[in-house]
């Protein structure tokens, strides 16, 4: 984890905790099974080794080099097999892991982890990580020892889709800043990074066929502030760090509305011919691109191409959502030709549900941010095959306040307690639509009130782990008060890591 030190001077970490053998089932998300073997514990020392196969290195060194941080020992890495130490195996794996599942087996000789893909390993150190003691993510040497309970886990997630969407245009977040996240993301496998790179606010990434968009764009915040933006390069390496931990990134360029800040940057892509001024409020719906103009698609057109160029990924994300300055016959025509040109440049579209009123392409992702349990239009889409990403804003919108105390955050879908957060099923919330039709869950952290990290760890912590939870756990093993001492078990380890999580008065911190 990037020290929150370096982004946010002020927030201290707490003295250190014990290290103290946690419960083998206290692992977030819950896993498929756990089986403790009683009496059975494995203990990293001095002499403890990382065994890894042909594909598995970099698992391997990352997993080291934490090791090395708190324990103080060499931990190195070397080709398996190898007796004793932490093996990570591409073969041996039980049938029906999937692309991301695990197995893990901890005994009195070793750890060892197998899977079919390197995914599943990555997710299986992931959940070794939570079996050490709590110590073991501190970010320097503390005292041993360091046991990790026996028995075997067998794991791999409900939905393929387990994303986070980080708003970088009301405030801009550096690069830093957003590894720090990405490194929160994955220690609860979570697998997609939406990054929402424009609003009227602000435009965070350079396109070199549009360059005022960055430089004009880019160059204010809500509030007012400096604003920025990603360079290309700097870019590259968000989708660089993120792939390298098996995270995937969907970039977002929000349209028609919510596109002040690139209507203020050309002058030619407004109807009128006139560019705004650049806008520091947090109104929403009062933008449009200009439908009726040809320059817009050739404008969509290269932009898109160069966000595909960066993206390894599946997914565009063109947002879709709030467009209220766009008349209804517009927006439908405008949504359907975008599709086209994101497909054109080989990519899949994911748009806020609102583009359901659209004619969705059969790859098309809606993803709903709703405040209800029904959606008409979105059922239709559904049923005629449209895969749904659920974000419910009164459930999953990490810039809800907590309760009406809390002094950050928004709370127009309300207040949201971890309760809340995980009280519902991704695969049933919408009536009538099948959970065949849901291919995950996200949940979005909108920045008008957060300006730095500390601000960012406060909002998703502890809530992400609960949206976590829903998208990989088996919905069998849902018990809010198994979950409620799973993610309290947590909270120790976030303070050795340094995030600044809200101590929410519905779980019990030990
Ligand atoms: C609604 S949800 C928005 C965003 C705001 C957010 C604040 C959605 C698709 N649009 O523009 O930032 O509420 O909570």
């Amino acid at each position: 984890l990037v020290p929150v030190s370096t982004l946010a001077p002020g927030l201290s970490v707490a003295p250190a905790e014990a290290a103290t053998a946690v419960s083998f089932t206290s692992v977030v998300p819950a896993p498929v099974t756990a089986t403790p073997a009683a009496g059975v514990t494995y203990a990293i020392t001095s002499s403890t080794a990382v065994h890894t196969d042909p594909g598995a290195e970099a698992i391997g060194e990352r997993l080291a080099a934490q090791l090395r941080r708190s324990t103080g020992y060499p931990i190195p890495v070397a080709p398996a097999p190898g007796a004793g130490g932490v093996s990570l195996l591409l073969s041996g794996a039980p049938a029906g892991l999937g692309a991301e599942g695990y197995q893990l087996d901890v005994t009195a000789g070793g750890i060892v982890v197998r899977a079919d893909r390197p995914a599943g390993l990555a997710n299986g150190v992931q959940t070794l990580r939570q079996l050490l003691p709590v110590t073991a993510d501190a970010p320097a040497v503390q005292p041993g020892p360091w046991p990790v309970p026996g028995g075997r886990i067998v794991d791999y997630p409900r939905f393929g889709y387990r994303g986070a969407m980080l708003d970088v245009a009301r405030h801009f977040f550096p690069v830093a800043a957003v590894e720090r996240y990405i490194d929160q993301l994955v220690l609860y496998k979570i697998n997609y990074l939406h990054l929402h790179l424009s609003d009227d606010q602000g435009w965070r990434i350079a396109i070199n066929s549009w360059p005022n968009l960055a430089t004009h764009g880019g160059s204010t915040a809500v509030g007012g502030g400096p604003g920025g933006y990603y360079t290309q390069a700097d870019y590259r390496e968000i989708v660089s760090y993120a792939a390298a931990r098996f995270v995937t990134v969907v970039p977002e360029i929000d349209m028609p509305g919510h596109t002040n800040a690139a209507l203020s940057s050309y002058a030619a892509l407004n109807c009128d011919g006139v560019a705004p001024p650049l806008y520091t409020g947090t109104e929403v719906g009062f933008s449009s691109l200009c439908t009726s103009k040809e320059l817009t698609y050739t404008f969509i057109d290269q932009v898109m191409g160069e966000l595909a160029a960066l993206t390894p990924g599946p997914y565009l994300h063109i947002g879709g959502d709030e467009a209220a300055s766009t008349a209804p016959a517009d927006y439908t025509a405008f949504i359907d030709r975008a599709q086209r040109i994101v497909a054109a440049h080989g990519k899949a579209v994911i748009g806020w549900h609102d583009v359901a009123k659209a004619t969705p392409l059969p790859s098309t992702v809606a993803q709903f941010w709703g405040t209800t349990t029904r959606d008409d239009t979105v059922k239709a889409a559904a049923l005629n095959g449209t895969k749904l990403i659920m974000s419910p804003a009164n459930r999953t919108y990490l810039d809800m306040k907590y309760n009406s105390r809390t002094p950050l955050g928004q709370n127009w879908a309300g207040y949201i307690d971890v309760k809340t957060a995980y009280g519902w099923d991704p695969g049933a919330y919408l009536s009538g639509v099948p959970s065949s039709a849901v291919a995950g869950v996200e949940a979005p952290l909108w920045t008008e009130t957060l300006t730095t990290s500390a601000d960012l760890d406060y909002m998703a912590f502890p809530r992400l782990p609960a949206i976590a939870e829903l998208g990989w756990s088996p919905y069998s093993t849902h018990d809010w008060t198994a979950f409620k001492q799973r993610l309290g078990a947590q909270g120790p380890r976030w303070r050795v890591m340094g995030v600044g999580y809200y101590h929410s008065t519905q779980i019990s911190w030990p």
